[in-house]
């Protein structure tokens, strides 16, 4: 059947009633198979939300409880947020691993579709990050709290002190640490003279020193909200913040283009305010998929040799819920769940490491 291209009329209201019947005739198969089309063609569909690493799958699936009940994207990014800080895990919340002086650490940040914004730093003895950074977004005219003053803002709004007590895990990778980096904290006059040692980018059985939980959502309305939550890079400098609490670093959502977020090395990510900068790439009319990879380039082509050493992963999303990721290296994987898919996807690489 050779079919003419439909003219949609340019102001509906002049159509008369035989070309408007023409139309819908000619329109009823495609709504038809809209959803078939969707599916086999991978074409989005809203709600959404994608998160960091595999761990996603059931971060997702809590945020999806809130996005397949018609909620709000920002409430869904909440739940999967704190989902994760209830989960045993190296990179998350109260049972992850601690700083360098045995102290575990929290940060997290939340940003909206208005561009409200909340973010917490340095938090200690507190289960719920993301929840005291959606407080610091609401209820206070800032930003950005950290340590002793983020955790005395948690307590006024109700959150408990928790234990400082490390996990079993965390307690186990720390004295494995404390022995092979040679660090004994408090006072050691050796690590002084350089400040050393600082967090290594691999843990010794050769993964990389991250995990952190950053998560990506479009509602049924269509608003964009993302999260993110970690206690850091393990063994970290006492009073270190890495990208995890920055928006404009760790984070950045902006309802009219997209958004993105990222894992790895804080400090490469902070250097080029690598998820602002993704939303800009996307702004400039690329894919999510290359403009994570045109952040990447800006870390590799600063220093190509130190990029070796390490991983930065971007993942990012767009206002149409198209999504992509781009990582330095090899092993960042990202996870999605929409009404089309719930699945694991392997993240695109620059740099390809011997060994
Ligand atoms: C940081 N980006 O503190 C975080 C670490 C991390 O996956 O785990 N990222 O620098």
């Amino acid at each position: 059947m050779n079919l003419k291209p439909i003219q949609f009329p340019i102001m509906p209201g002049k159509i008369d009633r035989r070309k408007f019947l023409q139309l819908s005739a000619l329109s009823a198969p495609l709504i038809a198979t809209k959803k078939s089309l969707a599916t086999d063609l991978n074409i989005p569909t809203l709600p959404i939300v994608i998160s960091t690493w595999d761990s996603g799958m059931p971060v997702n699936a809590a945020a999806w409880k809130i996005l397949s009940a018609n909620g709000r994207a920002i409430d869904a990014i909440e739940a999967g947020g704190r989902h994760m800080e209830d989960t045993i895990d190296c990179c998350v919340g109260l049972a992850g691993y601690p700083d360098r002086d045995g102290m575990v650490t929290l940060d997290a940040c939340i940003m909206d579709e208005h561009s409200n914004c909340g973010a917490v730093a340095g938090l200690e003895q507190i289960k719920h990050p993301i929840s005291v950074a959606r407080k610091v977004m609401e209820n206070t005219p800032h930003v950005l709290l950290v340590g002793n003053g983020a955790q005395q803002f948690a307590i006024e709004n109700g959150f408990p002190k928790e234990t400082a007590k490390l996990s079993e895990n965390a307690e186990k990778a720390y004295k494995d640490w404390l022995i092979n980096s040679a660090y004994k904290p408090i006072i050691n006059i050796e690590n002084k003279k350089t400040n050393g040692p600082f967090a290594p980018n691999f843990f010794p059985d050769g993964t990389f020193n991250h995990d952190t939980m950053g998560l990506l959502a479009i509602d049924v309305k269509g608003n964009l909200s993302g999260g993110v939550t970690t206690s850091g890079m393990a063994f970290k400098l006492h009073g270190r913040v890495g990208d995890s609490a920055g928006i404009g670093a760790g984070l950045f959502v902006d309802n009219e283009v997209g958004a993105a977020t990222s894992s790895g090395v804080g400090e490469e990510v902070i250097r080029i305010c690598g998820t602002h900068l993704v939303v800009e790439y996307m702004r400039q009319g690329n894919s999510p998929e290359m403009a994570c990879k045109k952040a990447v380039e800006r870390i590799v082509k600063r220093d190509p040799a130190k990029a070796k050493t390490l991983q930065v992963g971007f993942l990012a999303i767009n206002k149409k819920g198209e999504y992509g990721a781009y990582a330095i290296q090899k092993g960042f994987v990202f996870s999605v769940k929409s009404n089309n898919e719930n699945k694991i996807h392997q993240s695109k690489y620059l740099v390809e490491v011997e060994g």
